[in-house]
């Protein structure tokens, strides 16, 4: 399988595929501006590092690449529901595009030496038994000095569906402790750790505790600012109006067996989202986006 993906994906000097762990299909991806993995498992980016930087994702370093589990870290794509779904709990977390094998559509080159990489699921019966609607999903992954990542949702049912989406995406810091989140002042949040209830935003985030919110009708940019390592990144987005923070601190990171009980101190999650009453609806025939573009600054 890998050796056929290769023979039409293949791109000399910037992308390979080859095998990971539990010999789940990667592709490497090597360019003049940074380095990247991408599994097709879950459409999965699991790093991202650009030259003479140090990693931007965190990856938990007790992840199972064990289909169809999810892998811990990394950007998972949750779809077409972000947390429980409402109507059937019982059903997988955060969706089923991150369980599930993607396609290699195309993989190119652009003009600044970037790599690009498209990768697609598709409705099935086991899909349409989670969520009974047809679609067409599309993953664009841009590789430079910066990381952009946009999923697309093309309806291809005959009826509107309303879906919920997020680029969980985790993001490696150098101490938890010496973080602030900036870009969410004033926003009201959901606090999933308060039965929902609705909060206000003041000033910068830090994070002494769990911490997980649905920030709304929000657009901004968010910057997290990591004084252990001297750096921000910021993340930029388009097709979002919310965002989710979260950190599991101390006693969740316990309850996660794939999570390292000390690995909360070295990581946050800031993840573009179409989460609570930033649901979308696409019409049949249509279309949505919901895009990020991740970079790192010296502070
Ligand atoms: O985005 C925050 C959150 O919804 C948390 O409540 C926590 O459950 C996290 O996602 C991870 O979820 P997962 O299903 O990947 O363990």
């Amino acid at each position: 399988m890998i050796d056929e993906i290769n023979s039409r994906h293949a791109i000399p000097d910037h992308l390979r595929f080859s095998a990971g762990p539990n010999h789940m299909p990667v592709a490497m991806i090597e360019n003049d501006h940074a380095t990247a993995e991408i599994h097709l498992h879950g459409g999965h980016v699991t790093a991202f590092q650009p030259r003479n930087r140090k990693p931007v994702l965190w990856m938990s370093r007790e992840a199972t690449f064990c289909p169809p589990k999810p892998i811990r870290g990394g950007i998972p794509v949750c779809w077409p529901w972000f947390g429980t779904s409402a109507e059937h709990p019982d059903r997988p977390q955060h969706g089923f595009a991150r369980n599930r094998e993607w396609r290699v559509i195309r993989a190119d080159t652009g003009t600044a030496g970037e790599t690009i990489l498209d990768l697609g699921l598709k409705s099935d019966p086991g899909t349409m038994e989670l969520w009974p609607h047809a679609f067409e999903l599309s993953l664009k992954v841009i590789v430079a000095g910066s990381l952009t990542v946009q999923l697309t949702f093309l309806n291809t049912g005959d009826s509107p569906a309303t879906v919920a989406a997020a680029l969980h995406t985790y993001f490696a810091v150098g101490d938890i402790a010496q973080v602030r989140i900036a870009g969410l002042d004033g926003r009201e949040y959901h606090d999933q750790l308060d039965s929902m209830t609705v909060k206000r935003q003041n000033g910068d985030i830090t994070i002494a505790e769990e911490v997980d919110r649905i920030y709304l009708d929000t657009e901004d940019d968010c910057v997290i600012h990591d004084a252990a390592w001297n750096r921000s990144i910021r993340v930029a987005k388009t097709g979002s109006r919310s965002t989710v923070v979260w950190n599991p601190w101390i006693e969740k990171s316990k309850r996660m067996l794939d999570f390292p009980n000390d690995g909360y101190p070295e990581m946050v999650c800031i993840e573009t989202t179409n989460a609570a009453r930033d649901q979308r609806t696409v019409e049949p025939g249509g279309s949505h986006t919901l895009s990020q573009t991740v970079s790192v600054d010296r502070d």
